[in-house]
């Protein structure tokens, strides 16, 4: 099926709201009962999957979508092959690494030969590569925050946005290692029919953001 195009985006979480006014605000119309996992729109060649937010880098890399609203720091984690169309300007927040707030922080080499827990392995290994640190990457996938008042590991990296997840669990904020926000992803090889959709999907996101600012 080559007139319509299929996007990607989170079912629910910190993208889902955001996400979907955008496409509204676009003036596309669509139906999404809770539970529902996939629909169609009514006045736009568009079909809409609503998954959980690590998939999304991948099944638009595979072409299961088209598109794709994902943050960057789940696309680059990720490691996939796709195109980024367009930043969205909304979720933003940063990957940093923090410690217990009662310990002296002289630098980044404090983390050599220290265990750093994340969701991030390959973000935070990259990182550490180019600062020449070698420590021990533990990956967990959430509530990495109490990693250190458990002993799980001396430090920890994780997204931050207000800060007060950190300050909760006595930790502080030591090095910011990548900026995020909410990009537009599109598979690399689109037919030319679906790249003509996409394109008037591109006009109408940039009609809406040039009137916001
Ligand atoms: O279920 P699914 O897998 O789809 O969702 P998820 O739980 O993996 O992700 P979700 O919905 O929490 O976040 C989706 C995306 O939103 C992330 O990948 C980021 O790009 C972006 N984002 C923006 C954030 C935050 N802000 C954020 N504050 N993602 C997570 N957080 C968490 C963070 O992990 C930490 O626990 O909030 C806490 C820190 O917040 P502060 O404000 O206390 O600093
Ligand atoms: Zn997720």
């Amino acid at each position: 099926m080559e007139n319509i195009i299929r996007i990607a985006v989170q079912k629910s979480g910190r993208l889902s709201e955001d996400s979907l006014s955008l496409i509204k605000e676009c003036g596309i119309k669509f139906y999404n009962g809770t539970g529902k996992l996939k629909s169609t729109s009514t006045n736009f060649p568009i079909e809409f999957l609503f998954l959980r937010d690590d998939d999304i880098p991948g099944y638009v890399s595979d072409g299961v979508a088209d598109l794709g609203i994902v943050g960057e720091n789940e696309l680059v984690e990720k490691d996939k092959e796709v195109q980024v169309l367009k930043k969205l300007g909304f979720s933003k927040c940063r990957l940093s690494l923090a410690i217990p707030k009662g310990e002296d922080y002289p630098g980044i080499n404090y983390f050599d030969g220290k265990n750093i827990a994340t969701s991030y392995p390959k973000i935070l290994g990259d990182y550490l590569k180019s600062k020449n640190i070698k420590a021990e990457i533990h990956e967990i996938s959430g509530s990495v925050e109490i990693a250190p008042s458990i002993g799980l590991a001396e430090g920890i990296c994780d997204i931050v946005s207000s800060g007060s997840t950190l300050m909760m669990n006595g930790l502080k904020e030591v090095e910011q290692i990548f900026k995020s926000e909410a990009v537009l992803i599109s598979n690399k090889y689109l037919p030319e029919e679906k790249r003509a959709i996409v394109d008037k999907l591109l006009f109408r996101m940039n009609a809406v953001q040039t009137g916001k600012s």
